[in-house]
């Protein structure tokens, strides 16, 4: 009896003091409450930029200050004095001979502190540095193929349970995410890739920032203005392009960068953060990510917030059930891209991303690339399931569920040769 009480009691307490505890979801598009989109082009502090050259010189940075302080969080800036980068392993017989497979170690404080292990692979017979795919990924290396070769990840990782056999887990996991890393018809079109299990930047749990590049960097609890994990994990991708920067065989000035979900969130936030990411992609990144947050479709900033405390900074925790008080919105994130490329990509069963937001966060971030002359998306509704719009900014939204497939690949491929100077063959 008493534990049901209990939870009863404590299912009530959590209602009366957060009203959308036990809320479903919202998906009804009747439901989205009426809200203001900020225009990207009006300065926090009033006036409203005119040209490419006021939106560098003031409305970028503006932007960018006041969604790094009121969401992601400041983080440290460049790469650190005792920033490290060492080949650990390799071999030219990857992929049945195709491609040259490397494993890099880089750290951030000398030997202090998590030492990130870089995967890379590398076309085999490319004539110069080619172009490179930089993404997260969350279970380790392993996961992108069943070849033993591969380090196994031992440290933490998304799904992790105490308690478990780590090797065991990591080797059962040999290849698990093969299909959403198709190595090979990357490679094929000239492509490099690199990747490195976010875990190892910094853990995916509220570990009251003990682990991970946190402590390297500020002592005890952030500020309210200061880093979450996505902030982690997207100045984790800037290290790793320094360290692409320092291989010959890839050309460091036209990199993408991708990620899925969490990871999605963490691309765009890495693009809108480090400008010499030359393409940007986000999967399926949803609410914190490509969505509008003021739809308050699907996942919520308070949901969010709650589920992932260590994602986003204290600021943000502001906003729970308050989107309409947000002094900007996604599509400004988007704009911090411009005049870059940038992708995102939705899937129609993924309704807790909210499709439809996703795509508009990218149609309202064009008063910007207009500033630059870049063309539109050339729609204003979402397309048909299968269809990729857009040249300088790009959207797609695939049959299916929430995940990263071949198909979403074979848009990436062509958006980023599209966009990059020398891409691929
Ligand atoms: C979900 C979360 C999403 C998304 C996803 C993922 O639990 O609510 O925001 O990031 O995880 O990363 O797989």
């Amino acid at each position: 009896m008493l534990p049901a009480r209990l939870l009863a009691f404590v299912f009530v307490v959590a209602a009366l003091c957060c009203p959308s505890y036990g809320q479903r979801a919202n998906y009804d598009e009747a439901k989205v409450p009426e809200f203001h989109l900020p225009d990207p082009l009006v300065l926090p502090e009033g006036g409203r930029v005119a040209s490419a050259r006021e939106w560098e010189e003031k409305g970028r940075p503006a932007t960018l200050k006041l969604i790094e302080r009121e969401m992601y969080g400041r983080m440290p800036v460049g790469k650190p004095a005792g920033f490290k980068v060492v080949l650990d392993r390799e071999t030219s017989d990857a992929l049945g001979g195709k491609a040259v497979r490397r494993e890099y170690l880089v750290s951030f404080a000398e030997d202090k502190g998590p030492r990130v292990r870089m995967l890379l692979y590398l076309p085999k017979g490319a004539k110069g540095p080619v172009p490179a795919f930089l993404g997260l990924n969350f279970r380790g290396n392993q996961c992108l193929e069943k070849d033993p070769w591969i380090t196994p990840e031992l440290g933490y990782v998304v799904g992790s349970r105490k308690g478990e056999d780590r090797r065991a887990r990591a080797e059962a996991m040999r290849g698990s995410a093969a299909g959403r890393w198709p190595v090979e018809m990357i490679l094929e079109q000239g492509f490099a890739l690199a990747t490195a299990c976010c875990g190892n930047i910094d853990p995916d749990f509220h570990d009251g920032w003990k682990n991970g590049v946190h402590p390297l960097f500020t002592e005890g609890e952030p500020a309210p203005d200061e880093w979450g994990t996505v902030s982690a994990w997207a100045w984790g991708l800037s290290r790793l392009l320094d360290a692409l920067d320092g291989i010959k065989e890839v050309n460091a000035e036209e990199v993408a960068v991708i990620g899925h979900s969490r990871l999605g969130k963490t691309s765009l936030w890495a693009g809108a953060t480090d400008p010499r990411f030359k393409v940007v992609i986000s999967n399926n990144s949803g609410c914190g990510g490509a969505a509008l947050s003021k739809r308050a479709y699907g996942e919520t900033v308070g949901r969010i917030n709650r589920s992932f405390p260590h994602w986003f900074n204290g600021n943000f925790k502001k906003y729970n059930e308050k989107e309409e008080a947000l002094p900007f919105d996604q599509h400004q994130l988007i704009a911090l891209i411009a005049p870059r490329a940038v992708y995102v990509a939705s899937a129609t069963e993924d309704r807790w991303a909210d499709p439809t937001g996703e795509f508009l966060s990218v149609l309202h971030a064009q008063p910007v690339y207009d500033l630059y002359q870049k063309k539109s998306l050339g729609v204003i509704e979402s397309p048909a399931p299968g269809q990729s719009v857009g040249t300088v900014t790009g959207y797609h939204l695939r049959a299916g569920k929430h995940d990263v497939t071949p198909e979403d690949w074979k848009h990436y491929l062509a958006f980023v040769k599209r966009n990059l100077q020398k891409a691929g063959k």
